[in-house]
């Protein structure tokens, strides 16, 4: 509609323009007119792959859905009913689209070819329930995805070729981005323009632009790791910590948030501010988090919305991958205590 017939809904009736996901990817699409809309089309599958997932945990406590579905996963940790379907889910709409060669999942230890007739341009790595550890006791739980541009999907043929062509540094990734389950659906996403965050509107089951262009806070007064760790690890990071909780007189120590479920910590982290950590430690020395479908995605984020993301000497989205399942230590969050956290590894290697 051009600007001059637009006229203002009436009270009332502000929602019936609401920018949706769809309608929002299409706009971002039209500023590249050489698109031929490829990832707008992968991320309405993305976008499906969440829905059908947000409504199997909504309903799992009626539709029997919780507890474990009897195999494990690349980590060794028991896979819940709710890992297996979201996996399908995720692996089904995405392959359906017909815009990706590769698929990495944290439920498979070997990447998805996908079929020559069905194949696109694309490669996508994604941890489609992250946090399942939560999902009995209903805490809020996610999904990840990172999408890359492969060099030449077509002509994969063997595994070997397939990790080598989705093995990137997570700063090629073309978009990135999470859902969460939790007291509402959020859909946060970033195609390399800024951060922005759609929330499900269940009478539309539509995502609905709620939080555009998010800026995390330069700094800011939470830090969020498992404590419980702390005897294993590292120095840098016992020092850092400590300097949290005992700041100098005058100035007030850092409140502690820890939910255990990633996405979660990082949304928080991603709208209050502060810092989010899973170190290295003695028993795990890359950490437990995964780098191509946890680190990197949620580095992606972090950096577009003005943050950093750091392993404590390097940054995450530099990272070569050299497995598809390698781990990362991680740091992410404010930008001005990312920095603190290095300083403390700079100091230490000195
Ligand atoms: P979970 O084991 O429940 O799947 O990557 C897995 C993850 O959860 C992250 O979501 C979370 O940040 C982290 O592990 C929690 O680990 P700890 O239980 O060791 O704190």
């Amino acid at each position: 509609m051009s600007q001059q017939h637009k006229v203002a809904p009436p009270t009332g009736l502000e929602e019936t323009d609401s920018v949706t996901l769809t309608r929002f990817v299409l706009h971002e699409q039209r500023k590249h007119p050489e698109s031929q809309g490829d990832l707008t089309l992968l991320l309405t599958s993305v976008q499906l792959a969440c829905k059908v997932t947000d409504s199997c945990v909504r309903k799992a406590g009626i539709a029997k859905l919780y507890g474990l579905a009897g195999g494990g996963n690349v980590s060794g940790d028991l896979q819940q009913k709710l890992d297996v379907i979201s996996n399908e889910t995720f692996k089904v709409n995405i392959e359906s689209s017909q815009k990706v060669a590769v698929m990495v999942s944290e439920e498979e230890e070997l990447p998805i070819i996908v079929e020559k007739h069905n194949r696109g341009k694309y490669g996508i790595a994604f941890d489609p329930l992250d946090g399942s550890s939560n999902i009995d006791s209903n805490v809020t739980i996610g999904s990840i995805f990172g999408i890359f541009r492969l060099p030449d999907g077509e002509s994969i043929q063997t595994t070997d070729e397939a990790c080598r062509q989705i093995m990137q540094p997570g700063r090629n990734m073309v978009a990135a981005g999470y859902a969460m389950y939790g007291s509402a659906t959020n859909l946060v996403l970033s195609f390399g323009n800024g951060v922005h965050g759609f929330t499900l509107d269940p009478s539309l089951g539509e995502f609905v632009l709620t939080h555009p262009n998010i800026r995390i806070p330069r700094r800011g007064k939470i830090y969020s790791v498992n404590e419980g760790n702390c005897k294993n690890w590292d120095k840098p990071v016992v020092q850092y910590i400590q300097s949290l909780k005992f700041p100098p007189e005058g100035k007030s120590p850092y409140s502690l948030r820890y939910i255990g479920s990633m996405v979660a910590d990082v949304h928080r982290t991603l709208l209050y501010g502060g810092i989010f950590c899973y170190p290295a430690d003695k028993k795990n020395p890359n950490g437990k988090l995964r780098l191509l479908y946890e680190g990197a995605p949620m580095a992606f984020l972090m950096e577009q919305a003005g943050g950093k993301a750091s392993t404590g000497t390097e940054n995450i989205l530099d990272i070569q991958p050299h497995s598809i399942h390698q781990r990362t230590p991680v740091f992410m969050g404010s930008y001005e205590d990312v920095c603190d956290l290095e300083s403390f590894f700079k100091s230490a290697s000195q």
